[in-house]
């Protein structure tokens, strides 16, 4: 089945989770949009969810989705106040939902685990994920190892269900390679940092617009809790620290609260500025409507190019 049936719309193209960033609000302008708007659940309560999939209700009609961030400490309130508010999909991110997938099945959710390996991807599949968000190192926030060009193709041939390309992508060519990967669709997080609509501070935008192809870098790969951020004081700093072998906690209590910092308060330098390395590619503030746009009127472009031209290397 296509993603656009499975889930209702029009482009087949999900939001990624960003936690702390992704409200009812974002989410509904998303889904408005026509792709899959998703409330970012990662440092909610259940109240606080429970309240914004009933402001995303009353900005939107179309369907719309919560990521359930796994290393959250109210995961299994929040697991619950999804059935209850009767949401329409789930994914998930930074671990094993297989626990939950029963319950959420037979309220009939769609369910789609965001993975980092083969492995988890045929674990997933075999309990009754809808689709999967196979997503890269490249992308921003919590990251796996392997990169979505060499991930996406491996899991599209160990697994049946249709597959979502995500981490790194944020424009037309990269949509068409995502589609030459054999993925049904994408999930983009990073160049929708940089639309009218997100409601994160304009410091933090400008940071992203700012950003080079360097200019991000995985904090906490030795510690387990692997973050890919927009380098900068904090991220210096806590790389030398755990080069230096501080422990987890200590490390923790340096960048606590650090993505409210960077996402309220704008402060761009000690902020955890999560960004994947698309941010490089995202050079202007947008409404939602035409960067989604733009994405697929790219891949068009990009594969009549291809067509017209031939790949004349092969
Ligand atoms: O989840 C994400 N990205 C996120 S979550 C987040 S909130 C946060 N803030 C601070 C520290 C940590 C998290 C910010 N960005 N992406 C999806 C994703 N999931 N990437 C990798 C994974 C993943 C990793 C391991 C999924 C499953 C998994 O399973 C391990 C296992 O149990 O088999």
């Amino acid at each position: 089945m296509k993603i656009q049936e499975l889930l209702g719309i029009r482009y087949p193209l999900i939001q990624g989770g960003m936690a702390n960033i992704a409200t009812g609000e974002f989410a509904a302008a998303v889904s408005n949009a026509g792709a899959l708007g998703l409330i970012a659940s990662g440092s909610m309560d259940a109240e606080q969810l429970r309240e914004q999939i009933r402001t995303c209700r009353a900005h939107t009609e179309k369907p719309f989705g919560v990521n359930l961030m796994l290393m959250n400490p109210h995961i299994e309130q929040l697991a619950q106040v999804v059935v209850e508010e009767k949401v329409p999909v789930i994914t998930t991110g930074a671990g094993n939902p297989g626990k939950y997938l029963p319950a959420w099945k037979e309220a009939g959710i769609r369910v789609l685990p965001v993975v980092p390996s083969v492995a988890l991807a045929r674990r997933m599949e075999r309990a009754g994920a809808d689709a999967l968000i196979v997503e890269g190192t490249e992308a921003g926030g919590h990251v796996g190892e392997l990169t979505t060009m060499c991930l996406v193709p491996q899991v599209v041939d160990a697994v049946q269900i249709p597959v979502i390309a995500a981490g790194g992508i944020a424009c037309g060519r990269q949509v068409l390679a995502a589609f030459a990967l054999g993925a049904s669709g994408v999930q983009v997080g990073t160049c929708l940092l940089v639309s009218e609509e997100c409601p994160i501070h304009t410091n933090y935008k400008e940071a992203v617009l700012k950003a080079g192809d360097t200019d991000t870098t995985v904090t906490g790969r030795t510690t387990g809790a692997p973050v890919r951020i927009l380098k900068n004081k904090m991220a210096r700093e806590y790389l030398k620290r755990e080069k230096e072998g501080a422990t987890l906690e200590e490390l923790e209590a340096y960048t606590l609260g650090g993505l409210r910092k960077a996402v309220l308060e704008g402060d761009v330098q000690y902020g955890s500025l999560m960004a994947g390395q698309a941010a490089g590619l995202c050079k202007e503030i947008k409404p939602v409507k035409q960067i989604i746009e733009e994405l697929f009127d790219g891949c068009q472009q990009a594969l009549a190019a291809l067509q017209k031209e031939g790949c004349q290397s092969i």
